[in-house]
């Protein structure tokens, strides 16, 4: 069964991608990543300047998924222009995943990162001060970020939401408002966890983002909404870690989905969710664009 998509301005061969963060600092693991079957791939997130990222244990693995906080570790775009070079010949699209802490920061990282395939913004990660969720809770900021890079750039701009607000429509919307091609939903939700020997939190940042199958119900809600409110193509994310879970995102809405924390268990991942839905299509006889928002359309 035909794999191939349209999302947020990009072709893909299929619908899975590299979620930005995971295995994305280096050309060379982009590229792996790509041999082995995703449609397109995420680079972890690139700024202005190099940052070291907070303190370790920076990334905790529990029984639901696992809690992070990097805290935004990069080298700048200035020295992940090579990477980006190398990820090139990937074979697919690859996404520079980019964030600043003002319009022209984010501005400054798009253009100082020429030849992606596609940008992505992260206004959303909920534990690095400055950046972030500071900017990616304000309507007005996220519709001001995204006409900034959009006025910049001549690829397609995606958006990638934050679950930790009370209305996830809201600042949809004013990606939509600021020109975004796609929104991009979830980043991970804040969370922590604590020592009960000691009572200290574990986390050198104390607090992080979750991700993984724990805030799957959380992401699939997120996308339902964003697709019923936006005119714009909502790309899924969260706790994706077999096929079955990717055909829930797309009859939620989601054009495409990207794969994150199932990826620590295997590269596999992308080949074996292609195989499912693709076998899944055909015991329904249906087209892949057949189930993207299906669950609309049945209540
Ligand atoms: O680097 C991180 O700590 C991080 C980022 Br940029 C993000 O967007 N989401 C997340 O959970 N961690």
């Amino acid at each position: 069964m035909r794999l191939t998509v349209e999302a947020g301005g990009l072709t893909l061969q299929n619908p899975t991608i590299l979620a930005a963060g995971i295995l994305g600092t280096t050309g060379a693991s982009l590229k792996r990543v790509a041999s082995m079957g995703a449609g397109a791939v995420v680079t972890k997130s690139i700024g202005v300047e190099p940052r070291y990222g907070h303190p370790n244990p920076s990334m905790i693995k529990l029984e639901c998924g696992y809690i992070n906080a990097m805290g935004l570790p990069n080298p700048s775009y200035r020295e992940f222009l090579q990477e980006l070079e190398v990820a090139r010949q990937a074979g697919v699209p690859v996404i520079a995943s980019i964030f600043g802490a003002n319009e022209a920061e984010f501005r400054e990282v798009a253009e100082g990162l020429p030849g992606a395939s596609a940008y992505e913004l992260n206004v959303s990660c909920p534990h690095a001060k400055g950046y972030g969720m500071q900017l990616g809770t304000d309507p007005a900021l996220v519709e001001a970020v995204t006409r900034a890079v959009k006025g910049a750039v001549d690829v397609p701009v995606w958006v990638k939401l934050t679950p930790n607000v009370t209305d996830i429509t809201a600042i949809g919307r004013a990606a939509q408002d600021g020109g975004a091609d796609a929104v991009v939903a979830i980043n991970t939700v804040k969370a922590m966890t604590i020592d009960i020997d000691s009572g200290y939190p574990i986390l050198g940042n104390i607090s992080g983002g979750l991700s993984g199958p724990a805030i799957k119900p959380i992401a699939v809600k997120c996308v339902y909404e964003l697709y019923e409110a936006l005119d714009i193509p909502v790309i899924g994310v969260g706790g994706i870690s077999n096929w079955a879970d990717a055909v829930e995102f797309l009859m939620a809405g989601a054009s495409a989905v990207e794969i994150g924390s199932a990826v620590y268990d295997g590269l596999e991942v992308f080949a074996s969710v292609s195989m499912g839905l693709s076998d899944y299509l055909e015991r329904k006889n249906m087209k892949l664009e057949d189930l993207v928002g299906l669950s609309h359309r049945v209540v």
